[in-house]
């Protein structure tokens, strides 16, 4: 069969009856207006083949980087089968119960611990059985980051994965399986109507049931639960540096990052040894120091390591990919060398992402896309930092979170850091714009509060610092609290 787009599969699905709409029993007990039942696609194998094709299209459009790949049984299992077999890709196959006999493995196939695996599922409400999977892959020592779908009945699955540090990619929502039916007169309006009404009435995610807290979970009424950020830290896909920061954040209890932005070496490594304690993180600005020197940039990495914190280099690289390479390892301040951290401008394309990944990634470092800037202004708003946010997705290898004012993905292994924070919300001569602590982690879900001249300027330093410790953890410990932890 010539390969068919996603509509005509639509229709397809309907004709053979993978898709039917009435009155219909789920496993949980409640009553449908829909059902999915995809197992039936096994006896047209046209329509199996069709599907595999997408399955396959949609790893390749999300440059997903897989070892293995695995179905969940059983449905999946004969595509799995079909994209590996066509592809020439390996493949595990999960049992559902050990064998009572013989070598009693849940996975069978070869793999090696690290292998990273491709989970692909029909049809999802929950997401339960591709975390099933996940998980039984995990205590086998394999990665799992990823999970292609088919149909997504979309009533909790993307953020239930989400929260569980799986992306899952679905290829055909319910909302649009509806909207073609409705589009070719297979159905009327108002079962179009029912069931979306069914769908998102019915959100399977309860963020709050772990604490005996069974609020129904309506998309309207549900609170996503949130990760800690030692949760968070142990997530498989989370960036090695990210890993090590929110650990730090956790133990010392600080999401304060110091913008030590002083002119002179000397006055950084005073301020270093002396707020160290309270912060997870330093900022510098290597070029606006008037003696520079390599002995420098060693002595600060030993007070980092004196009092536990990352340091974080505010080059803001925004040049193609040959130059940021260069400007990352070489010149006078040779930043990988010594900074853990960096941030780039996403102006140049991903480029510039690779630049300095060929550099940084062999030396363990970490980069944060600037997604939005604090300043009166800025043009990094809208459809720029969404494609930002996409840049990040796509290289987060490398890329380990974002400069940013509020959120801008749901994704728990990506972190959120603001700068433009005081006490007080206002701004300078100079375009820039302050909110607060609390604003920026309690009502902007952010993670990290980069402050300068509100520590720098205070007559007392170290008690700024603290202030400013106390009330981002503060409000994180309140956010938390609010999300049901
Ligand atoms: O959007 C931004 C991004 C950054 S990294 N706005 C910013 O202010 N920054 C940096 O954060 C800026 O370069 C400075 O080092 C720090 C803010 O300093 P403050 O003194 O205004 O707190």
């Amino acid at each position: 069969m010539a390969d068919i787009n996603l509509d005509t599969f639509i229709l397809k699905m309907q004709d053979v009856n993978a898709v039917k709409f009435g009155k219909y029993k789920l496993k949980s007990g409640i009553w449908t207006p829909i059902y999915i039942d995809l197992r039936v696609l096994v006896s047209h194998p046209l329509l199996l083949n069709q599907m595999s094709k997408f399955i396959y299209q949609r790893a390749q459009d999300e440059n997903l980087k897989f070892d293995l790949l695995c179905g969940v049984p059983y449905t999946a299992l004969p595509i799995a089968t079909i994209i590996c077999s066509t592809h020439e890709l390996p493949m595990l196959i999960r049992r559902k119960e050990a064998k009572d006999y013989g070598t009693k493995r849940l996975v069978e196939g070869s793999f090696k611990e690290g292998d990273t695996c491709l989970i692909i599922e029909d049809t999802v409400t929950s997401g339960a059985s591709i975390l099933e999977t996940a998980e039984v892959l995990y205590k086998e020592g394999l990665k799992v980051t990823d999970a292609i779908v088919l149909m997504d009945r979309e009533q909790g699955a993307v953020d239930m994965l989400a929260s569980k540090g799986i992306r899952l990619h679905p290829i055909i929502s319910m909302f649009k399986l509806l909207d073609v039916l409705k589009a070719s007169e297979r159905i009327d309006a108002s079962t179009a109507q029912s069931v979306r009404e069914f769908i998102l009435a019915n959100n399977t995610f309860k963020p709050n049931k772990e604490n005996g807290n069974d609020v129904p979970a309506s998309k309207k009424q549900c609170v996503e639960r949130e990760l800690s950020y030692e949760d968070r830290a142990k997530l498989p896909n989370v960036h090695p540096v990210a890993s090590k920061l929110l650990n730090v954040m956790a133990a010392k209890q600080s999401n304060l990052c110091l913008s030590a932005d002083v002119t002179g070496t000397e006055e950084l490594l005073q301020l270093a040894d002396m707020l160290g304690p309270k912060i997870c993180l330093l900022k510098t600005h290597v070029d606006i120091l008037k003696d520079f020197t390599e002995a420098f940039s060693e002595k600060l990495q030993a007070v980092s390591e004196k009092h536990n914190f990352l340091i974080f280099e505010d080059r803001k690289f925004a040049d193609i990919g040959n130059t940021v390479k260069h400007q990352y390892e070489g010149g006078l301040y040779r930043i990988s060398s010594w900074s853990h951290v960096v941030n780039a401008h996403a102006v140049p394309g991903a480029g510039v992402v690779s630049g300095l990944a060929s550099v940084g990634t062999p030396m363990g470092r970490g980069c944060l896309l600037i997604a939005q800037m604090s300043s009166r202004g800025s043009l990094a708003t809208g459809t720029y930092t969404e494609a930002v946010v996409k840049m990040a997705e796509e290289h987060s290898d490398f890329v380990m979170g974002f400069i940013c004012g509020s959120k801008v993905t749901k994704r728990p292994e990506f972190i959120h850091m603001t700068p433009g924070v005081q006490m007080k919300a206002g701004g300078d001569m100079l375009g820039q714009q302050y909110t607060t602590p609390e604003e920026v982690i309690f009502e902007k879900g952010c993670d990290v509060i980069i402050v300068g001249r509100g520590i720098l300027e205070a007559s007392d330093r170290p008690g700024a610092a603290e202030a400013y410790r106390k009330s981002g953890w503060e409000a994180y410990t309140r956010r938390m609290a609010k999300s049901g932890q």
